[in-house]
């Protein structure tokens, strides 16, 4: 208790520096205001801790100081010593990772060591019960994660000083590692304060790793490292700590070493508190604490403890003055140093162990109550809609700058951020940012401005559900039987406060589907419940052939749900080939002046818009490469039909002249315009942004798109030579590869259109051993024949002008 007291108070007294090299700072650069943010944050006083521990003058002084800070930085209202109390001993965690690196296994076994679980099942264990976290059947059967799964425990966690015991409460949500799955990582990690995130200890960092990366980054979310699978042949820890400092750029350290290693692997030396720590008994349940270093790691513990110190040095000031002054930091320093970096964004602190051998668990469930943010550390804002509704900006381009404080009693705002569809109505996961969310409690959801009773509320443990009767802020929960979307944001109604929303990738390939035999109302059913629950899966018509189309992330995203209406809605479906999703954008900027006018009778319709169009990068902290701007002065066009042109401008975008496809990559800035007293309407404007769009378009040399994947291909070394020779043939460029032991990686781009079949060919030329796994890069243009054929498919299904 000592320790997590003393490394609050040594953040408030340290400013943010940043000291670390190249690799630090850019690291840094995409979260600045986080980083920043979460510095300040760490200085909230734990004053639970100080007011039993400390009696001094001095403390009592400091303790008022540290309150009248944390009343300044939360000029609502403030934190009691019992949010504190609380908060203190709360963690909201996320287990991500590439594909089976072992996050269901490795939550499991937190599930069991916590007495949440009474016995551990495996995934695809022998007993066919799977486990817990992995409640659907068909998650079960392939042994993959396909949705994310909340659970909550307790966990003792032991004072490395002083050997005391803490309760702490910690939420856990388990995501999957697949790729066509992402949505579900990317609302976890848009409502958790921190992450754990999994490696392989013999693959290290792979695809999907740095995706999660990504993600990890958009939303500010510290993470603690752990190289699972220790007991595997080849097994390294180094490699993989190197990898993470090079390949994610995160300054990164061991925390441990192993002892044992492979088969014989059986515990860890705690480099922090220098002590071993091994797991006997049933299921490594008994935690055997040893201030002995096994001699035969006691070289290289002392050299991975040097390490550590060097590595914290750079990112830490503190350390960084003691190793300048030549002194030793202690172990609270270090532990200290660990913490404040880590929550600060700055750095990742590896542990390691293996979930399959039971070994190493208890001490990472340590280290997420030691180094892992409590809610009160990671600052949230929303967006005050009262204001956004007032100017120009639409809820879309406000910046978020209302700071939420977890206080139980301020006022409420929560985030709706996952829906399912169950038997007993909508099931809505939400997260609770501030105030109290109790049962039977009105509540209004900000984007409908409706005002709805919570019947039910629960705690979810995956599929079950214990009922409650009121959740307290920095708690994530579920509601029954509240209608709404997901990413809506609910409050008492006494606030309009937002959260912004979340990223949500584009869908990269399509296909058409119809139920076999005749429609049921169930095929519709199935398909609107699945769109509701996943905004990555989207569903249209098309026009033109009359098809229904499904989009997804992937062929196995799309296969799972047509699976899915089969078992669920009793519906089988026969669907077409799968098809890219190529889409269109512009090369250059084209000005546009587009009046619509039309006279018809009565009321007539007169609206008039003059700006320009411009390619638009991708913005790296949104996500989003298309942009609306409005510089209109002095109310040429009034201010209500500014957004009705917005909405034109999005609704042009829907579909491209050159090939039925969505436009990307466009700013449209709206400079001037006109409007007539009568005539004018939301309507006229609409449309005038519309024509002028595609007016526009057509000048702005126009291209089509296409996906390409990164895919990363681990194989036999034997089989090299045909897996890049079968990687070229699909025009893919090899971007690395790695040769280890016996075993190789290649990572290549390749176009999304030319990896159809390519499990097959891969099976084929590795005798079925080797694994690959595909994920979105970005769109690039086709070639200039992929350009002519799809331009002239689609002119052919265009209905033909009469000459
Ligand atoms: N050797 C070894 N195998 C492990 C370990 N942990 C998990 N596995 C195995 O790795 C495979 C994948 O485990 P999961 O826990 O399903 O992995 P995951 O990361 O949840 O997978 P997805 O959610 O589908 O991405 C299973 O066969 C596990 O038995 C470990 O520590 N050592
Ligand atoms: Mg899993």
């Amino acid at each position: 208790m000592l320790l997590r007291r003393a490394l609050s108070r040594t953040c408030r007294a340290k400013s943010l520096r940043l000291t670390g090299p190249a690799a630090v700072s850019s690291w840094q650069q995409l979260a600045p205001r986080t980083v920043a943010a979460q510095c300040q944050r760490t200085a909230t006083p734990t004053t639970g801790f100080v007011s039993r521990r400390m009696a001094s003058t001095a403390a009592a002084e400091a303790v008022a100081e540290e309150a009248a800070e944390a009343a300044e930085a939360a000029p609502t209202v403030p934190l009691t010593d019992a949010d504190r109390q609380r908060l203190n001993f709360q963690r909201n965690i996320g287990v991500s990772a590439h594909i089976d690196s072992g996050k269901t296994t490795l939550t499991e076994r937190i599930l069991f060591y916590t007495g949440r679980i009474r016995e551990i099942h495996e995934v695809r264990g022998r007993d066919s019960v799977g486990a817990k976290m992995d409640s659907m059947d068909l998650e079960r059967e392939k042994g993959i994660t396909i949705q994310s799964a909340a659970t909550f425990c307790d966990w003792e966690a032991t004072d490395a000083i002083d050997g005391s015991k803490q309760r702490y409460a910690i939420n856990i949500i388990d995501t999957p590692g697949h790729v066509d799955f992402t949505i579900e990582v990317e609302r976890a990690l848009r409502v958790l304060d921190g992450a754990i995130l999994v490696l392989c200890a013999v693959a290290g960092v792979q695809s999907q790793t740095t995706t999660v990366d990504r993600q990890m980054r958009r939303y500010g979310v510290p993470r603690i490292s752990f190289v699972n699978k220790m007991d595997r042949p080849g097994a390294n820890p180094w490699r993989i700590v190197q990898q993470i400092r090079s390949k994610l750029r995160i300054p990164a350290a061991a925390v441990q070493v192993p002892i044992g290693t492979e088969d014989q692997f059986r515990g860890v030396v705690d480099l922090v508190h220098w002590r071993a720590i091994y797991n006997e008994g049933h299921k490594g349940s008994d935690v055997v604490i040893s201030q002995e270093i096994p001699a035969e790691v006691l070289e290289l513990a002392t050299q991975k403890r040097q390490e550590l110190v060097e590595q914290l040095a750079e990112v830490d000031e503190e350390i960084g003055d003691l190793v300048l002054l030549d002194e030793t930091p202690s172990n609270v320093q270090i532990a200290e140093a660990v913490r404040r970096s880590t929550i600060g964004l700055k750095f990742s602190p590896v542990f390691m162990g293996s979930a399959i051998k039971n070994t190493g668990i208890q001490p990472l469930l340590d280290g997420v109550c030691d180094y892992m943010p409590n809610p009160s550390e990671k600052e949230v804002l929303a967006i005050d809609m009262k204001n956004a509704a007032t100017g120009t900006n639409t809820s879309a381009s406000a910046t978020p700058d209302v700071p939420l404080v977890p206080a139980a009693a301020a006022p409420l705002v929560g985030l709706a951020f996952k829906l399912e569809e169950g038997r007993f109505g909508q099931l809505t996961y939400m997260r609770v940012y501030q105030g109290t969310l109790k049962k039977s409690m009105q509540i209004w959801n900000v984007r409908t401005g409706k005002k709805v009773k919570v019947p039910r509320l629960v705690k979810m443990h995956s599929n079950e559900m214990e009922e409650v009767d009121a959740i307290g802020p920095g708690e994530i929960c579920a509601m029954f039987g509240v209608e709404c979307s997901s990413g809506d944001t609910f409050t008492d109604g006494t606030t309009q406060y937002s959260m912004t929303n979340m990223f949500v990738p584009d869908p990269v390939i399509s296909l058409s589907i119809k139920p076999k035999g005749n429609e049921t109302p169930n095929f519709s059913r199935a398909l609107n419940r699945f769109q509701k629950e996943d905004p990555t899966f989207k569903v249209h018509i098309d026009h033109e052939s009359k098809e229904t189309i499904i989009s997804g992330m992937g062929e196995l995203h799309l296969e799972i749900y047509v699976e899915r209406m089969r078992r669920e809605y009793n519906t089988d479906c026969v669907t077409g080939k799968p098809r890219v999703a190529f889409r269109e954008t512009i090369t250059r900027r084209a000005e546009f002046t587009y009046t619509h006018k039309k006279q018809t009778g009565g009321a007539g319709q007169y609206a008039k818009v003059s700006g320009f169009i411009e390619p638009m990068e991708v913005d790296p902290e949104t996500g989003k490469d298309i942009a609306f701007e409005n510089v209109v002065m002095g109310g040429n066009i009034p201010s209500n039909f500014i957004p009705a042109i917005e909405k034109g401008f999005y609704e042009a975008l829907e579909k491209g002249t050159l090939s039925g496809n969505a436009i990307s990559g466009v700013r449209f800035v709206l400079k001037d315009g006109a409007f007539h007293a009568v005539d004018s309407s939301e309507l006229a404007f609409r449309l005038a942004a519309i024509g002028a769009f595609r007016e526009a378009f057509k000048l702005a040399a126009p291209i089509i798109l296409e996906p390409v994947m990164t895919v990363e291909v681990v194989a036999p070394g034997e089989f090299q030579s045909q897996v890049i020779g079968g990687l070229n043939t699909r025009r893919g460029t090899i971007v690395d590869s790695e040769v280890r032991d016996d075993e190789f990686t290649a990572v290549a781009e390749v176009a999304l259109n030319e990896m159809f079949g390519y499990s097959n060919q891969l099976r084929g030329s590795t005798q079925g051993k080797g694994e690959f796994s595909m994920e979105y890069k970005l769109h690039q243009p086709v070639l200039p024949n992929l350009q002519k054929d799809l331009e002239e498919a689609y002119r052919k299904t265009l209905p033909q002008v009469k000459k």
